[in-house]
């Protein structure tokens, strides 16, 4: 029987087991949106996990939406992020790069000469970002010419060449969480009536483009993808039909043979039921279209639930977030059963080494009490969030 602790081969990735480290966007990106030293330390800490994804790294100057979070655009950026992938493989770790543009989730201080944010759509959604006068409305957006969407294709295809020339495994792009991509799949933001919107098949297009380019560049066994079908993050809505789109996405991505699919269940950080979704069905029509790599499941998963998805073969792997923000030897402490430690909600966003890399592994002397597979501690919950 297969265990969340097996090792696992998916595209050219080669994991030590099936626990993913979920991208988190912590905001300690230097001056130029390059990442700090501070971030090595952050992710060696983590490196025991099967696979890194980092966190999210816009493409391009524009693709920014929150105050310091790290770019792979320049070459600054490329040599900022090297030492980091060095230490995590240094350490047996594998990390791929996720690449994000955020669209209309942004605001004008945080643009390149304060211009518009841009999207598919001119319509400004209702939440907030955090800029550097805290938080605040997103800017309203202009919708992207036709003429323009080749340079967003070709914008992610050079943040993911960029990415493997920084020493990354590969990379993920963020499809999820309301951001541009999204913007573009779902019929509750998409407005467009060019080929880019309208049609699921015009919606999905955009994400096959940028998919296909990668994979061209870099080889689709390094390349994977991130969605959440129903998710309401950042004022998505819910698409009319978002069982037929994503199928028809998948469908579409098959022939490329990627390296895995990152799928968030439910609402982001949220609740898993919160809209009717059939996540095996999405699967087994991916698989009958001759898709192979990892099916990689996220959000609110317990011990006990990503041992059974692992096992039952629901999943490949299964991603943690939050749980490794505060517990960097977290597949340890999964592997023995041990308590986790609760996240500190002050030091997510921003700031320096506190709440950051000051999160200790489990003592020694506690773990050296616990059999793996023993019960001798309660485990916490990893829903609860803090
Ligand atoms: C939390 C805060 C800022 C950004 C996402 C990249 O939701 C994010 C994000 C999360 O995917």
């Amino acid at each position: 029987m297969t265990t969340l602790f097996d090792p696992f081969r998916f595209g050219d990735i080669q994991s030590s087991n099936r626990i993913v480290m979920a991208p988190l966007t912590r905001n300690r990106a230097g001056p130029a949106q390059v990442p700090s030293p501070l971030m090595r330390t952050y992710y060696e800490q983590r490196a025991s996990a099967g696979l890194i994804v980092s966190e999210a790294t816009q493409v391009s100057a524009e693709g920014q939406g929150y105050l310091d979070t790290p770019g792979i655009w320049s070459a600054a950026q490329v040599q900022g992020w090297n030492p980091i992938v060095k230490a995590v493989h240094g350490k047996g770790g594998r990390l791929v790069m996720q690449l994000w543009h955020v669209g209309r989730i942004s605001h004008t201080s945080l643009q390149p000469d304060g211009q518009q944010p841009v999207s598919s759509t001119a319509r400004r959604a209702n939440t907030k970002t955090f800029t550097a006068h805290g938080f605040e409305d997103v800017s309203a957006p202009r919708a992207l010419r036709l003429d323009e969407l080749p340079r967003i294709v070709h914008d992610f295809r050079h943040a993911a060449r960029n990415a493997i020339d920084a020493g990354c495994d590969g990379v993920e792009v963020h499809g999820a969480n309301g951001y541009l991509l999204e913007q573009f799949l779902r019929d509750s933001i998409n407005d467009r009536t060019d080929a880019y919107g309208g049609s699921k098949e015009n919606r999905i297009r955009l994400v096959v483009e940028i998919m296909s380019a990668i994979a061209t560049e870099i080889g689709a066994g390094r390349a994977g993808l991130r969605i959440s079908p129903v998710t309401p993050a950042n004022d998505a809505g819910q698409d009319s039909d978002p069982q037929g789109l994503y199928s028809r996405l998948l469908e579409r991505l098959a022939p490329l043979k990627l390296a895995f699919i990152h799928i968030i269940e439910g609402a982001t950080g949220g609740a898993r039921d919160v809209a009717p979704f059939d996540y095996a069905a999405l699967r087994a029509g991916y698989k009958s279209g001759h898709a192979h790599g990892a099916w990689i499941v996220n959000n609110g998963y317990t011990r006990a639930m990503a041992i059974d998805a692992v096992a039952s073969g629901a999943a490949d792997m299964v991603a943690f977030g939050r749980p490794f923000i505060a517990n960097p030897d977290l597949v340890n402490r999964l592997r023995l059963d041990a308590p986790l430690a609760a996240i500190h909600i002050e030091t997510l966003y921003g700031g320096g080494a506190a709440g950051y890399t000051d999160y200790p592994a489990l003592d020694p002397a506690l773990a050296g009490r616990l059999e793996p597979g023993g019960h001798p501690i309660a485990a916490v919950d990893l829903r609860h969030r803090a």
